[in-house]
């Protein structure tokens, strides 16, 4: 079993000497020393590679050096030197290998050649290409369309998002269930409702005219930490950042620019929030509704007393819809009620709302912490409905920021992978490919689990990612994978979804993004969108792992060439011996965004995209930005009525990025060692009568006749607020109940679960 963990509370900033000190080491442990000169040369330079991991935007004017410690680390990974082939996999059966952690199994290093699985050895055995391609089309065609799905996590580029939501189409379904569907559906779903746009309005620029940021549940220093540079710029010109997080995460505390030598050198950080407010889990709806509450009463005073309102009376006059339902609901809701739901006082929020109130130009930065709940998209839109209240959508400083998550999904959703057929020009795809698209929306990632737990699907094919570790339910779905005829995973690095087998499996190894890509018309680049919807050009600079490795887009030419009838219309292999092709495809299916697309390649900060809600134009129902009213105060599935049930939210460490795990030092929580540990409030830990440090079962708290239970969680007196626990993804997942999903987006409600403790 795992080492015990050690706790000591973090009092170092973030960045600083911690940074470097981890950077160092993960560039020796995976003998990556060598590519150090290329980080600080081409990382998110325009002209060299975006980066692999989070999808921040990467400005025009770069640092020296433009990446965070997590970016260098996802890198040195990225391009270890360590290394899985065929006597890799000669010497261990799967069977040996599931019972590997996820750590033992991606830090073997990578892919080199295509594997198959063997079930007479219980062993993966190499393959050629040619013979893995001939398998698995002669398999999809064997199948019913709707029976196969094709699953793409956030990291693929522009090139190949658009030609594998293609192959999909020309096979005959919209089974594109993606990472986001896991992480920012929920904003996709809540924002177009609101203000008619499914992305946020928010550009890099617009820091520099901020006067005020309200931060909702994002851990900036780990997985967004460039970000902290314009967080720092804003906190020197005197900016208030309130921040809203069940925990005191110290990326929104205290920060040191690695990039400053005189900061480094006095180790003098800058305090980021000036606000710091810990609601329960789940608690962000009555948060907001509080805050909205004391607006109307600062707006009530101001007209009192003759001064300027609060509410921009103009703005929701020409621009809104839906205020005064709005205003009723706010108005009509209890105090006591609110900060119950809250877990913060009636004060606290009044307090919060002056700074907000007393700003002129307002950014809302989120992340999971809103998104992954029952309520997501309620909470999403009253976010919204605070902006609105005074304006802050549609002018320089202003604007809503969802954090995405992978570099580049949110680009993958622009060119068209995406289970709801109305979201994807079909027509265009129809005329321009000459055939018939499947118009029946596909399965998102909840539903092709739900079907794959029904016996219903027959094909999984999976572009990158970790699926069947990144989704709730963990039990159900690793023994119903099993009943998969054919499980295919485009991979970089061995994971746990290659290892639970359908009846035939295969392991494809494809290039990471900092690598050089040559095909036909010689080195190819590709492009991704950013948070900030900035397009950028990625140039690989490294040698490939191996010489077996194809690049993504040939591997889904190939699989489309071997599934599919031949097309004139789409000839897959030119296209993949020539990205170019791919990109003026793009361009011709998606006009408005990408006219010119491949003259526009570098541009310093990437060529944003038009948002009409940028530029106050509302594509909603109602042709005006939409007040939405939320459903209940409480986001999460259990109102946290009965003492004994807690609400679990599922994290990330400083250590890892999504299932692959880097190491066990979640440094900036002071948690070391191992992650299997639960932080947990000593009030409720001695309320339950248990000991300090203790081992525990932890058990969903849901009565549906399935049980669910993660055992051996070691208890940490942790600074978090009563009610609410603290656990890792992916070891936590399989509490999540499947049908525990955000309501319209179907996002996992991975951070709210209802959960009970036990004695070990
Ligand atoms: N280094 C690194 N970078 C990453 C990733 C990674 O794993 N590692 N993952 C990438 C991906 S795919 C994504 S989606 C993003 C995820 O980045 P985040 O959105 O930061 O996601 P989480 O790590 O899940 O952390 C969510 C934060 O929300 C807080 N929180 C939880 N519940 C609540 C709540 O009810 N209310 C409030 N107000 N706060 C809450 C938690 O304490 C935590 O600080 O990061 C991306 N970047
Ligand atoms: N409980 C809980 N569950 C969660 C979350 C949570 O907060 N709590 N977060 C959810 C979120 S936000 C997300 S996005 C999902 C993540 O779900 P996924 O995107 O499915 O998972 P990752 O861990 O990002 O995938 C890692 C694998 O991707 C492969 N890979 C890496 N780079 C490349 C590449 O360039 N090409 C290809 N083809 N493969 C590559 C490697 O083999 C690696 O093992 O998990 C979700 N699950
Ligand atoms: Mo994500």
């Amino acid at each position: 079993m795992s080492d015990r963990a050690t706790f000591t509370p973090y009092d170092q900033p973030t960045g600083g000497w911690g940074s470097v000190k981890s950077l160092v080491k993960h560039s020796t442990e995976q003998k990556a020393l060598s590519t150090l000169p290329a980080l600080v040369r081409d990382h998110n330079k325009t002209g060299g590679y975006m980066c692999t991991s989070c999808a921040w935007a990467k400005p025009g004017k770069p640092h020296m050096a433009e990446f965070c410690e997590n970016g260098a680390k996802a890198t040195f990974w990225d391009l270890t030197s360590n290394r899985t082939g065929p006597e890799f996999f000669a010497r261990h059966t799967v069977s040996e290998l599931l019972g590997w952690s996820d750590f033992d199994l991606e830090n073997q290093g990578r892919l080199t050649h295509p594997m198959r699985y063997d079930r007479a050895t219980d062993k993966y055995v190499e393959v050629s290409w040619d013979a893995a391609f001939a398998d698995i089309g002669a398999r999809l065609q064997s199948y019913t369309p709707e029976s196969v799905v094709f699953y793409m996590s956030g990291r693929a580029s522009l090139e190949t998002s658009f030609m594998y939501q293609l192959l999909a189409r020309l096979y005959g379904n919209n089974n594109l269930p993606d990472s986001s569907n896991m992480c920012h559906e929920t904003t996709s779903v809540a924002l177009p409702q609101s203000i008619g746009t499914p992305v946020g309005t928010v550009l890099l620029e617009h820091f520099a005219h901020t006067d005020c940021i309200l931060s909702f549940g994002q851990n900036v220093g780990t997985n967004a930490p460039r970000l902290l540079h314009s967080l720092q710029e804003v906190r020197e010109r005197d900016v208030p950042i309130v921040v809203f997080n069940p925990l005191r995460e110290r990326g929104w505390e205290s920060f040191i620019s690695p990039q400053r030598v005189g900061q480094m050198l006095t180790n003098s950080p800058t305090q980021i929030a000036t606000q710091y407010y810990q609601p329960r889990a789940g608690g962000d709806i009555a948060v907001m509704m509080g805050m909205a509450k004391a607006l109307f009463a600062f707006d009530d005073e101001s007209k009192r007393a003759g001064c300027e309102r609060v509410l921009d009376v103009d703005f929701i006059e020409a621009h809104t819809h839906g205020f005064d339902e709005f205003e009723q609901q706010v108005r009509g809701t209890d105090w006591h009620e609110i900060a119950q739901a809250a877990g913060l006082t009636r004060g606290a929020l009044e307090e919060a709302a002056l700074t907000y109130a007393n700003a002129r130009s307002v950014i809302a930065i989120y992340g999971m912490g809103l998104t992954q709940h029952r309520l997501g998209v309620d909470n999403v839109q009253m976010l919204i409905n605070l902006l609105l209240m005074r304006g802050n959508i549609g002018r320089p400083g202003a604007g809503i920021c969802p954090v995405r998550g992978h570099s580049n999904v949110q680009g993958q959703r622009t060119v068209g992978i995406s289970e709801k057929a109305e979201l994807v020009p079909l027509d265009a795809m129809a005329e321009r490919y000459q055939f018939a698209p499947p118009r029946k929306d596909g399965l998102n990632t909840v539903e092709a689990c739900e079907e794959i737990l029904n016996g219903k699907i027959s094909g999984f094919i999976g572009l990158g990612g970790n699926f069947v570790r990144a989704v709730p339910e963990t039990e159900l779905m690793e023994a119903a994978w099993r009943g998969l005829d054919l499980s295919v995973q485009v991979a970089t690095k061995l994971n746990r979804s290659h290892l639970v087998t359908g009846h035939a499996s295969y392991i494809l190894p494809t290039l990471v993004r900092p690598e050089i890509d040559v095909q036909a018309s010689g080195p190819q680049i590709v492009t991704i969108e950013d948070s900030t919807t900035c397009i950028h050009a990625s140039h690989g600079v490294h040698k490939p792992a191996s010489e077996h490795l194809l690049s993504e887009p040939q591997i889904v030419a190939r699989l489309a060439m071997a599934a599919l009838k031949a097309n004139p219309k789409v000839p897959w292999s030119e296209w993949a011996g020539n990205y170019a092709l791919v990109r003026d495809e793009i361009a011709a299916i998606f006009p408005g965004d990408f006219v010119n697309f491949n003259n526009r390649l570098n541009v310093p900060g990437g060529f944003p995209r038009q948002i009409p809600a940028r530029e106050r134009v509302w594509e909603t129902d109602t042709g005006k930005a939409n007040f939405k009213l939320p459903r209940a105060l409480h986001a999460s599935f259990d109102a946290g009525d009965e003492p004994d049930v807690l609400r679990l939210m599922t994290l990330r460490s400083n250590d890892q990025f999504n299932t692959t795990i880097y190491g066990m030092a979640d440094r900036l929580r002071g948690i070391h060692a191992s992650r299997m540990v639960l932080m947990i409030n000593a009030n409720d830990r001695q309320r339950l009568g248990i000991a300090k440090d203790a081992s525990v079962r932890l058990c969903a708290a849901v009565d549906d006749g399935i049980a669910r239970s993660v055992d051996g969680l070691q208890l940490i007196d942790y600074d978090i607020p009563e009610g609410t626990l603290a656990g890792y993804y992916p070891e936590c997942n399989a509490l999540i109940p499947l049908w525990q999903f955000a309501d319209e987006s179907k996002t996992p409600a991975a951070k709210s679960v209802p959960v009970k403790i036990e004695a070990s």
